[in-house]
């Protein structure tokens, strides 16, 4: 037979478009996997690929994947069968950016809700991103003027860029509280009693990255020096930083940074975690509707993995998400906000991945936030419910007065890391007694879930004339101790004396 040459660049057309029969050439898609077995999956993260959210399907997985356009030649290599959920995730995102907020929209919101509410809200800046952005959130509690020691719950969103929905559900949130404040019993009760933390955008360079050039970024903005950007903040916490399901990789969506902490977001995260007793809180992902809590970097049950289960199951009764320990549910990964809010200063922290996409047409995000209010506010709820309780009275030893004295709880924490080694986080928080002396303090407690023996919080109480006066305080989980101090005043010198 003669050789029919003019076939051949039908040849090489169709080898050059058939990467993934249905997917539009060009295009960033999402695609589904379907693998046999979790080492699979495994196999797929590590290879490199931007695994999106994994299912059970019949006996084996459901992988989604970024195919984003320098990932062809790993795509193509991947020997399970493949199908296209989104052929273009780019026209997708164009099509409904306009609807959702950017980060102006977030700034301005968050200031208007602090002009607005002033008695119940307080704009604060946690930290400064590489790109010179503040990292903006709000204090929500009535009255916000009050420092006095109250449970606290904490709400963050958008740790990655292109999870859109999770800092509009974040800044719902505070919406709703100062909006529903007094109307609403159950908001009404809660802010009388409890303190809120909300940061709708933990990574700002991220998200405007995500608006003005590539809608699918995830990382943060960190010049790795190297012709790469980014540093996934979620693998950046410092608690068995460097574990699995973490890259060391610069290029890789998971690349862990160089150390732990080294970015401004967790830092700033960090740093709101260490200055407060934060007893709750949720970290706002995208997507899967899982509730996921720790430990990501093991597969090993946390001591309270029967209060997670309980609470998990509490919110997923609302959201109807799937709860479950985030290493066996979804995958692993260290570096977590939930592994080192857990690990270290001992808070219950979960996160939501919420909906079915990164970016859904808008319209998906108020049922979203709707399913999801009843449970924010129950972990907000459980704050006061699971603190610690630390009271008593400070007086004066010798008239037996209150004296409004201050005290400061503190201790340090030695943080494993994975690669090896430690690294020693200090916390100190204060707070002012009342006039008669008395305080009351809801707290963490003073050991870190892990540790053998409880070295417990140095407590400093001072007052200007009087003797500081430091004690060492062990508080367990959920637990009620008082603590009375009479401080001895000062010698004061006559001023006779002094005179001569
Ligand atoms: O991989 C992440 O950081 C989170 N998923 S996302 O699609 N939003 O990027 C999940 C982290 C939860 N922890 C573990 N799976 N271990
Ligand atoms: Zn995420």
């Amino acid at each position: 037979m003669r050789y029919r040459w003019w076939l051949l660049p039908l040849v090489v057309i169709l080898i050059g478009s058939g990467w993934v029969a249905g997917a539009t050439p060009d295009a960033v898609s999402l695609l589904t996997f379907t693998v046999p077995t979790r080492s699979a999956v495994e196999a797929l993260i590590n290879q490199g690929l931007d695994v999106a959210n994994v299912r059970r399907a019949g006996a084996g997985f459901e992988v989604d994947v970024v195919a984003h356009r320098e990932d062809r030649a790993a795509v193509q290599a991947v020997i399970y069968p493949v199908r296209v959920r989104i052929a273009d995730l780019l026209a997708q995102a164009r099509a409904v950016a306009a609807d959702y907020r950017d980060l102006a929209d977030y700034n301005n919101e968050m200031a208007d809700i602090a002009n607005t509410y002033p008695s119940l809200a307080k704009l604060r800046k946690f930290g400064t991103s590489i790109e010179g952005r503040p990292i903006r959130g709000l204090e929500i509690t009535s009255p916000v003027s009050k420092k006095d020691g109250r449970a606290e719950a904490a709400f963050m969103g958008l740790h990655h860029a292109r999870e859109w929905a999770s800092g509009e559900l974040t800044m719902n949130l505070a919406w709703d509280l100062v909006q529903k404040y007094g109307t609403d019993p159950q908001v009404t009760a809660l802010l009388d009693r409890t303190r809120i933390w909300v940061v709708p955008v933990v990574n700002p360079d991220g998200f405007v990255y995500t608006r003005t050039v590539y809608a699918l970024w995830r990382k943060n903005r960190r010049n790795n020096g190297d012709g790469t950007f980014g540093v996934d903040n979620n693998r950046n916490y410092a608690y068995q930083w460097g574990g699995p399901g973490s890259s060391p990789t610069t290029s890789s969506e998971t690349y862990r940074g160089t150390g732990q902490f080294s970015e401004p977001e967790t830092k700033a995260m960090r740093d709101l975690f260490l200055q407060r007793h934060i007893i709750t809180s949720i970290t706002n992902h995208s997507y899967g509707n899982w509730i996921l809590y720790p430990w990501g970097y093991t597969s090993t049950d946390t001591p309270e993995a029967a209060t997670y289960a309980s609470m998990g199951a509490a919110m997923a009764a609302y959201n109807g998400y799937f709860p479950g320990q985030a290493y066996d549910t979804l995958y692993p990964a260290a570096g977590i906000t939930d592994d080192w809010v857990y690990g270290v200063p001992a808070g219950f922290c979960f996160t939501f991945e919420h909906g079915n996409q990164f970016q859904p047409p808008y319209s998906q995000v108020p049922p979203m936030y709707a399913a999801s209010y009843p449970a924010f506010l129950y972990l907000a709820e459980q704050a006061r419910a699971r603190a610690s309780l630390l009271d008593g009275q400070i007086t004066d030893a010798v008239t037996g007065d209150g004296v409004r004295a201050t005290l400061t709880l503190s201790r340090s924490y030695t943080v494993p890391r994975w690669t090896g080694g430690s690294e020693t986080e200090t916390k100190t928080t204060d707070l002012r007694a009342k006039g008669s002396g008395r305080y009351s303090w809801r707290i963490l407690p003073s050991k870190m879930p892990l540790e053998g023996s409880d070295p417990g919080y140095t407590l400093a109480v001072s007052a200007s004339g009087y003797v500081t006066q430091n004690l060492n305080v062990k508080i367990g989980r959920g637990e009620h101790k008082t603590v009375n101090v009479a401080l001895v005043p000062a010698l004061q010198l006559a001023p006779a004396a002094a005179g001569r």
